[in-house]
């Protein structure tokens, strides 16, 4: 079955995921744009590879509503998705939303009673890293008890540069968002508290408070540092390392070759996030389209964005009042419970 995909928002990511739902994934096909730049909207669906070119839709909510629509790609800015989401829920229609679920707590806990009201999943939201294969080898890791019961998480998120319309709060809510995930999914457990550190300024940060120090203490007891530097220059580096009780499992670096001359070695530093998560990216959609055909949802769900958020709000206001803060949830429905799994959903 071809899956006939309506995508909201074609900027950076929107763009790529265009591609490789077009040029590199089977099952599917792109019948609808739609970006608030009507012209960029344009100018993507004229783009497109193949046969016909996607309907271009003045709005989301008419793509949405559009019966050639299966199923829709929400990659519009954060603080549009949950009307996007809320919109195919009621449409009855899967959903791949670009995290963060939504920038709000309350948006996200609207868009879990309407998921809820449907009956069953219906969105995955664009935590990608759960799908790396080094993220997964080190849950596998992790999981098979090679390490003894993780202890602490140590995560580093550094992007080389920001684009222009990135705020200072940004910093948690899109960037340590990620880590804050991929701590829940890797060590099975919910966050009780966070805390975070303002270092030294790096000159190089304008306006924005950079780097930070988030500190996330997790109910279980385990503790997770992470490093989010976003003007750091010198690439894309993402590390993450588990140290357990009897041993340490951390990401790999990502080279297939380094290189040995005039006395030193080198390696290459992904430019950023689209290169660095390339094969995570092709197999969330590939996994997306799959549940997508039979009418629903996989991976990271509704449940994990909200999570995510709560945290992520928690750690806004640790920074803004330098004090600790509790993060308080919702009890988790039954929805999504995997049958024999842990918190997390994979
Ligand atoms: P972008 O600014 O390049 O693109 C966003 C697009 O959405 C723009 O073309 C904008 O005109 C359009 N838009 C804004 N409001 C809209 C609305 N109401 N309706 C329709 N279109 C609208 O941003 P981006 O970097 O592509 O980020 C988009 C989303 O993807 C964000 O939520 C971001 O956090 C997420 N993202 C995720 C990753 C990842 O690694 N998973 C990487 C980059 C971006
Ligand atoms: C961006 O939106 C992403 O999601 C990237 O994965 C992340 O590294 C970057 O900091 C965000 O701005």
């Amino acid at each position: 079955m071809t899956v006939n995909v309506g995508v909201i928002g074609v900027g950076m990511i929107g763009q790529d995921h265009v591609r490789r739902l077009t040029t590199v994934l089977p099952g599917s096909a792109v019948v609808a744009v739609t970006d608030s730049d009507a012209e960029r909207a344009r100018s993507v669906a004229v783009s497109v590879p193949g046969g016909a070119a996607p309907r271009v839709f003045a709005t989301g909510q008419e793509l949405i509503a559009d019966e050639a629509v299966h199923a829709v790609v929400v990659a519009s800015w954060g603080p549009t998705h949950e009307e996007y989401v809320l919109a195919c829920v009621a449409a009855g229609k899967p959903v791949f939303c670009e995290k963060p679920l939504a920038t709000t707590q309350d948006a996200c806990l609207r868009i879990l009673d309407a998921e809820a009201a449907h009956g069953r999943r219906l969105v995955q939201v664009g935590f990608m890293r759960r799908f790396d294969p080094a993220y997964r080898a080190l849950k596998e890791t992790v999981d098979g008890g090679a390490i003894g019961a993780p202890l602490l998480f140590h995560s580093v998120h550094r992007n080389p540069s920001v684009p222009p319309h990135y705020t200072a709060d940004m910093a948690i809510s899109d960037t340590a968002v990620h880590d804050i995930d991929v701590a829940r999914w890797l060590l099975d457990d919910e966050v009780a508290a966070a805390t975070v550190l303002k270092p030294r300024r790096n000159s190089r940060a304008g306006a924005l408070q950079d780097p930070l120090v988030v500190l996330l203490e997790m109910q279980g007891g385990a503790v997770v540092d992470v490093e989010v530097s976003v003007t750091i220059a010198y690439g894309y580096d993402i590390r993450g390392e588990v140290v357990g009780e009897t041993g340490t499992a951390a990401l790999a670096e990502g080279n297939t070759v380094v290189v040995k001359r005039e006395g030193a070695f080198s390696g290459r530093v992904p430019p950023g996030w689209r290169e660095r998560f390339l094969r995570a990216y092709d197999l969330e959609f590939e996994a997306w389209l799959a549940a997508a055909a039979q009418g629903s949802a996989a991976g990271p769900s509704a449940w994990d964005g909200y999570a995510a958020t709560a945290v992520s709000d928690a750690a806004l206001e640790a920074l803004r009042t330098g004090t600790r803060q509790t993060v308080s949830m919702r009890e988790r429905p039954g929805l999504y419970t995997p049958p024999g799994q842990g918190r997390a959903t994979t």
